[in-house]
């Protein structure tokens, strides 16, 4: 049987790839062509992108993607995926007309207080939309973006989120995806289009926004890449939790909760329904949506970000350079009594979305609650995943009671995934089995949905079914 090769774009928040796939005879083969690492830049107190240094990382990828073909192959389609909510704005001949800002920015945080002090409003949001009330959200960003610029409702004429500018510096065509879209706080949750009472209180114009397209979409083909002349860009789910979660061999039962685990904790499912109400809301419950418009009700658990920032400030030695020195740390913290970590910290206070020092905000949080700090590195990564893993516990006990479902598994796809010390946290504080896979969950997701719109799988439970067959798992038992 013939192979067919798509390249995914991914690209995450502290890194990006460009990973080539090969499907032939139910089976998928990935060579990563291209590794990256991506940042955020401050400049007089703002976080920008580097936008340009990216999309030149993406066209790299891509050309060592065509490069590593066999002889006289084809690319036949490329996807993009993304993290969630950030956006270019651009005016009608595809100029930027606004420097791209990073999500951590603070510049929410007035917007971000004003909403939490505004019940009723608050509320009218979250049951217009399904998303609550977080500092990165597009609402809050272009709200304040358009209140400091008032100028930009002239120079602008669309809103493209990031996966919607790299498929359109791909194709030439400008289009809305419907996960990205699901991401910003602004697409109503009852439907697949925007939602005009959250486009009017954010005050965003609804011009700047096409009607969502769904994954599958095909765009047109590669333009200016001459080594993928002819391929296909097709719109994937935009949104990179999105293609993880379509990625997890889950049984079809409905029984498995999805942990994508990286720079964030994505704790959620797959649903007919949103899950809505004040208990929803108070349990920050982001009704996100599948490439297919229904739903995928998650909770974000801060995530490896701790740790990310809590090396950086112990300074260059605390951060392994090679994979060995990693599970070795790892490993390390692993075998710490269990003391180390009797008192946690809490993962949903906002002070950790962006601080100066994040390992002064952890120290903080101990001293208030009468703990001792770690002493070492070791010991803040310990703290770190069972803080962590709580969390996860939390998200899942929260939607058994608002859901009525049991979760018999937790599925973890992502850098997470790798940690042993991260998945046995998880496994003893939700008391449930925890399943991680040996699996560059965004971008198989990524190439799933390439597969499928090119008719090579039927559909996802297909893919699903077949990743499942060959797949390494770790099944790690509850302990206490
Ligand atoms: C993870 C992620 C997450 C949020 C955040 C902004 O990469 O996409 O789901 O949307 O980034």
């Amino acid at each position: 049987k013939s192979t067919t090769y798509c390249a995914a774009v991914d690209l995450g928040a502290t890194s990006g790839r460009v990973i080539l796939g090969a499907w032939q005879n139910n089976r998928l083969k990935l060579t990563v062509a291209h590794r990256f690492p991506n940042t955020f830049r401050t400049l007089n107190g703002n976080d920008y992108w580097e936008i340009g240094a990216l999309w030149h990382e993406v066209q790299t990828g891509l050309r060592k993607a065509a490069a590593a073909l066999p002889r006289g192959k084809k690319i036949a389609s490329v996807g993009v995926d993304t993290w969630g909510v950030d956006y270019a704005l651009l005016n009608d001949r595809g100029r930027l007309v606004f420097p791209v800002h990073a999500y951590r920015d603070n510049r929410t945080q007035a917007g971000l207080s004003h909403l939490g002090n505004t019940r009723a409003a608050l509320e009218r949001v979250y049951a217009a939309t399904g998303i609550p009330n977080v500092f990165y959200n597009s609402s809050l960003q272009l709200a304040e973006t358009i209140a400091d610029c008032p100028a930009i409702t002239d120079l602008a004429t669309r809103c493209l989120f990031l996966p919607d500018y790299f498929n359109y510096l791909l194709s030439g065509t400008m289009a809305n995806e419907l996960t990205i879209a699901s991401t910003t706080q602004l697409l109503d949750v009852n439907s697949t289009d925007w939602s005009r009472p959250a486009l009017d209180y954010f005050r965003v114009p609804p011009s700047w926004l096409g009607k969502p397209v769904l994954a599958g979409t095909r765009l047109g083909t590669v333009k200016n890449i001459p080594e993928l002349a002819g391929a296909k860009v097709i719109a994937v789910p935009g949104h990179d939790t999105a293609c993880a979660y379509d990625a997890m061999p889950a049984s079809p039962d409905g029984t498995d909760l999805f942990l994508s685990s990286g720079t964030w904790s994505l704790v959620g499912f797959e649903s007919d329904t949103p899950v809505l109400g004040p208990d929803a809301l108070k349990a920050r419950v982001a009704n996100e949506r599948i490439g297919d418009g229904r739903y995928r009700p998650l909770t974000n658990v801060i995530g490896m970000w701790l740790l990310e920032r809590t090396m950086l400030d112990l300074g260059p030695s605390a951060r392994p350079k090679t994979p060995e020195a990693w599970d070795k740390l790892i490993d390390d913290a692993a075998r710490l009594p269990a003391s180390v970590s009797k008192v946690l910290i809490d993962v949903t206070d906002p002070a950790l979305s962006n601080p100066p020092s994040m390992k002064a905000v952890i120290d903080g949080q101990l001293r208030r609650k009468k703990a001792v700090p770690p002493k070492n590195v070791k010991g803040y990564m310990r703290l770190i995943c069972d803080s962590l893993a709580r969390g996860h516990a939390d998200a899942k006990a929260a939607f058994e009671r608002m859901t009525g479902r049991e979760f018999k598994r937790i599925l973890i796809v992502g850098g997470g995934s790798r940690s042993p010390l991260l998945c046995q946290s998880t496994a003893n504080a939700a008391k449930v089995p925890v399943v991680s896979f040996n699996l560059e969950g965004t971008a198989v997701g990524n190439i799933a949905n390439q597969l499928i719109a090119l008719r090579a799988v039927k559909n996802k439970a297909e893919f699903r079914k077949h990743l499942g067959a060959h797949l390494e798992q770790k099944v790690y038992q509850p302990k206490n």
